[in-house]
């Protein structure tokens, strides 16, 4: 289905953020909207979850960043419908951009959409998408204060991913010091941790997916 965009859709966040909503719920297509730092994984963790799910689902990625076109190219090559946003300084996508792209996309089709947004901790957590999910990935190397100096962030997501696990024995970092932080932020919060590299722990990531996935197509 080809999305008509209305003027003032696109003129206004939140206007767009419900537009953007009512979509992915008209369509039951599961959204995940996933932050980091820069290159905490978000990629990386994406190229993984597509290899292992593109039999199962058929998945569609919104790439943000600031210039460049590498991280749609990265997904292309593995057979995924992207589409890139430069936002050519800009810190975050905001809704209207995402609204833009749906054109782009055969919706009816899609089973599963990722947004990777632009990579920091600040902007993109104060940005409706219209997403399902809000997912922040935290890797190991970036230090334990990263939650406590980051909590706005840390507060307005349904799951944090601690990535790349598999360089604990080399950084100082603590996955107990990592929840202790995360609860007293956000007690509802989900918390899981991987390594993108090696797919430690990856099956309980495909499972939250799948999850969404089912629980968006019973709605
Ligand atoms: N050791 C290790 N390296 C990883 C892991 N995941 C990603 N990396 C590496 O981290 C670097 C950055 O990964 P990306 O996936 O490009 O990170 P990103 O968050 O998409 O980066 P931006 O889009 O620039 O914000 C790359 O060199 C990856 O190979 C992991 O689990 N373990
Ligand atoms: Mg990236």
């Amino acid at each position: 289905m080809k999305v008509k965009l209305q003027e003032d859709v696109l003129k206004n966040q939140n206007l767009a953020a419900s537009f953007n909503r009512k979509t992915f719920n008209a369509h039951h297509l599961f959204v995940v909207n996933l932050m980091s730092s820069p290159g905490a994984g978000k990629t990386t963790l994406l190229e993984e979850t597509v290899k292992a799910l593109k039999q199962e689902y058929t998945i569609g990625v919104i790439e943000g960043d600031l210039a460049t076109e590498r991280d749609a190219l990265r997904l292309r090559r593995l057979g995924v419908a992207t589409v890139q946003i430069n936002t050519v300084g800009g810190c975050h996508l905001d809704a209207r951009m995402v609204a833009k792209t749906l054109p782009e996309f055969d919706l009816k089709e899609i089973d599963l959409l990722f947004i990777e947004n632009i990579g920091n901790l600040v902007c993109p957590s104060s940005y409706d998408l219209g997403q399902g999910k809000k997912v922040v990935i935290l890797s190991v190397p970036e230090g334990n204060d990263k939650i406590p100096k980051y909590p706005v962030m840390f507060k307005r997501t349904d799951m944090t991913v601690i990535n790349k696990i598999d360089l604990l024995p080399y950084v100082d970092f603590s996955l107990v010091q990592a929840e202790a932080d995360l609860a007293t932020i956000n007690s509802e919060a989900r918390l899981m941790s991987v390594s993108a590299q090696t797919g430690e722990g990856m099956e309980e990531w495909l499972d939250w997916l799948r999850e969404g996935v089912k629980s968006c197509k019973e709605q």
